[in-house]
């Protein structure tokens, strides 16, 4: 009886410990596993996947997505379980790309549950906040409540009062000259500006502007100078180049690498940092980068002449300078002077700067002597970067293609799509789906790197037509906003978990809170050469940690928010209203008039030509009306930029501004 009974008790023990085991096994494997997702949402009719990872291997799991009346919308099992050793993890995909109706759902796996949207709007704001941080970024200006409500701010650094340093002393500005340098951007979060980084931030906003120009003409992000002459965008990169404009020095064409004090400032407001400021030793690198800019800048400002008198040859003027100084001083490659402790973003190999500006030299001027310097063979392919801009010259060559011989254009395509193609094989055939990873991609500022290549895959579909690389394109953006290796959505102010302590001392020290948001983080980086502790892991896509103490994964940058702004702005773009390519555009064409213009919301067309159809779009391209008649009334329109696409019955193209107020 005994024995029994003790060998019941035992045989009770041990079921309860294998329940114990289980139940443990079982909400220790629950734990384990995570759903990574798109924390912005996903967009009607594009492509949507969301990511089961756990750092231990697991079978497929079933899912299941409700909508917002808790009706079951679908639910499935997730695909084969892959390792993926960027972030050491297994991964499983749950495609719900059939579900296109907008609104909000959950996604439900393994007892684990997300909340997510699906509309055609869901980077609306997140987009503006991400071309609104230069606005918040501004050196030289106060902050008022009216555009930057609770981060509104006193004015940082005048630089009216700025000296030659010793390294940049010439025989016109010896020595603590003082010189006058105002505005620009803040590079990051210094309080410093840096001409090598402003060149690639400023290029990508720029080339925004030039690929996407109807998109941005009616684009406001309320800053100060928001109703005035120029689109909003014209207006922030005007900031930063007035500023860069100040860094050539007048008399032979050189530029300043950087204008910072000779170290790093504390945990201080803008306004409270006192330290002599400097230009410091010019720099082949910064007089390419700076002419490359010019002279784009060029030919996006010749279009406002009536505006800015005299602007637009001013900076192409600038830059042919500034590439003569580069051609007599090719290889002045900079390195931070003695007691200068600030970034030093410094680069030893400049043939990528010369090709990159001789390329926009040659688009915007026309002139041989650039083309001459054009070597095709010598330009590399992969992603750009502050220190890499041999791609950057292909996105320009490539966008303004009539300008080049088709022989050249055809090796131009070859060598992008090398990389395109690579990154959407990446995209379609890595474990988490999405485009990192094909090289050293996890860097400092990685997810500037994440960045630039959701532009390359958009500028492959552009010069292609292959929408598939476009596919690619809004499926690698989920990497940034929250379907990567940590969790984390990216962008301060956005998505569920987002960086709250970003390395930005502004948001560090003006007693808000929340960080401005629209700011993107650096993003993992196995080096993690701040030491600091807390990383969430050591593995590539896991090097990463919300704290102040790292600058090495959780600084914010121009040259990163740049990129994030072009992707979300041009997915934005397609998502509402594709059909509306600025290649499209023929504003000169004087054989159709519009009348009135500006409308009430009654008007007439007449051309020379038999009109077949109309389409009005809005200002972002969604379709408001189609119609066959060439006399249009809409009276309830918001009032605001309309265009008309015409297409006349010998199959001409032709498209027009309207005005509605
Ligand atoms: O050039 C080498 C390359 O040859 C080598 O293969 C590779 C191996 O990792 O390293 C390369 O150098 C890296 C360099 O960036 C160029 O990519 C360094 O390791 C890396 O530490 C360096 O990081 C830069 C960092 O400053 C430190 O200099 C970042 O790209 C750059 O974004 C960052 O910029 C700072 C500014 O200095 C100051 N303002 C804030 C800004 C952002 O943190
Ligand atoms: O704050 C600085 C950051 O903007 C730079 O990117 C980074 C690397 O150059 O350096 C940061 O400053 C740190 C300095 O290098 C070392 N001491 C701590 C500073 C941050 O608090």
């Amino acid at each position: 009886m005994t024995i029994i009974n003790k060998f019941t008790r035992n045989k009770m023990k041990s079921k309860l410990l294998t329940i114990t085991l289980l139940l443990i096994t079982s909400v220790c494997f629950s734990q384990a596993i995570e759903i990574r997702y798109n924390q912005l949402g996903y967009f009607n009719d594009r492509d949507k996947i969301i990511s089961i990872t756990s750092k231990n291997s697991f079978s497929p799991q079933a899912f299941t997505v409700l909508d917002a009346s808790d009706n079951v919308v679908l639910s499935g099992t997730s695909e084969t379980v892959n390792y993926w050793s960027d972030s050491q993890e297994y991964v499983s995909k749950a495609d719900i790309s059939s579900i296109n109706t907008a609104g909000a759902y959950k996604f439900q796996a393994n007892g684990l549950e997300v909340l997510f949207n699906i509309g055609t709007d869901i980077y609306q704001s997140i987009s503006d906040a991400s071309l609104k941080y230069y606005y918040y970024n501004r050196a030289s200006t106060s902050i008022s409540a009216t555009y930057g409500g609770i981060y509104a701010r006193s004015m940082g650094h005048p630089d009216t009062n700025v000296r030659v340093h010793s390294s940049a002393a010439s025989s016109a500005r010896p020595t603590n000259t003082i010189i006058s340098s105002p505005k620009g951007w803040y590079d990051a979060g210094d309080y410093n500006k840096y001409i090598v980084n402003s060149g690639i931030s400023t290029y990508t906003l720029l080339a925004a502007y030039e690929h996407y120009e109807t998109y941005y003409q009616a684009k406001t992000i309320n800053i100060p100078e928001t109703g005035g002459d120029l689109p909003d965008l014209l207006d922030e990169i005007k900031w930063n180049l007035d500023w860069m404009l100040t860094m050539q020095e007048p008399l032979d064409g050189g530029v300043y690498h950087k204008l910072t004090g000779l170290n790093f400032s504390g945990r201080i407001m803008p306004n409270n940092y006192n330290a002599t400021r400097y230009v410091i030793k010019k720099s082949t690198a910064a007089a390419l980068n700076f002419a490359a800019v010019m002279a784009m800048a060029s030919r996006v400002y010749s279009n406002y002449e009536t505006e800015l008198p005299g602007y637009s040859t001013a900076l192409i003027n600038a830059a042919e300078a500034a590439y003569a100084w580069a051609e007599s001083n090719p290889n002045v490659y900079f390195t931070n002077p003695a007691g200068v402790n600030t970034g030093q973003y410094g680069d030893t190999n400049v043939t990528d700067e010369f090709q990159w500006a001789a390329v926009e030299l040659f688009i915007t001027t026309g002139n041989t002597n650039y083309s001459n310097d054009i070597n095709l063979l010598s330009i590399g392919n992969g992603t750009p970067s502050w220190q890499y801009t041999d791609p950057l010259a292909l996105i320009s060559m490539l966008y303004h293609d009539s300008a080049f011989s088709s022989s050249d254009i055809n090796t131009a395509k070859n060598i992008f799509l090398s990389t395109a193609d690579a990154l959407k094989n990446q995209v379609d055939n890595s474990a988490m789906n999405i485009t990192m990873g094909t090289s050293n991609d996890y860097v400092w500022g990685s997810n500037g790197v994440a960045s630039n290549q959701v532009i390359l895959l958009i500028r492959a579909y552009e010069i292609t037509n292959d929408s598939s690389y476009l596919d690619s394109a809004y499926v690698a953006m989920d990497y940034l906003l929250g379907r990567n290796g940590t969790g984390y959505c990216y962008v301060s102010g956005f998505g569920d978990i987002s960086p709250v302590n970003p390395h930005h001392r502004i948001s560090d020290s003006d007693g808000v809170t929340a960080p401005i948001p629209g700011m993107l983080c650096g993003g993992p980086n196995p080096g993690r050469q701040d030491g600091c502790s807390g990383y969430i892991n050591t593995s590539k896509a896991g090097s990463y940690v919300d704290s102040w103490c790292s600058y090495a994964s959780n600084e914010v940058t121009i040259n990163w928010n740049a990129p994030l702004a072009y992707g979300l702005n041009a997915l934005n773009f397609y998502q509402n209203g594709a059909s509306l390519s600025v290649n499209d555009f023929d504003l000169s064409d004087t054989t159709l008039t519009v009348y009135p213009n500006p409308t009430q919301g009654e008007f007439d067309l007449k051309s020379t030509r038999k009109i077949e159809s109309v389409t009005v779009y809005n200002a972002i391209g969604k379709i408001v009306h189609t119609t066959t008649s060439s006399h249009i009334k809409l009276p309830n329109i918001q009032d605001g930029l309309y265009f008309l696409r015409v297409n006349t019955e010998d199959n001409r193209t032709y498209v027009k501004k309207l005005l509605k107020r």
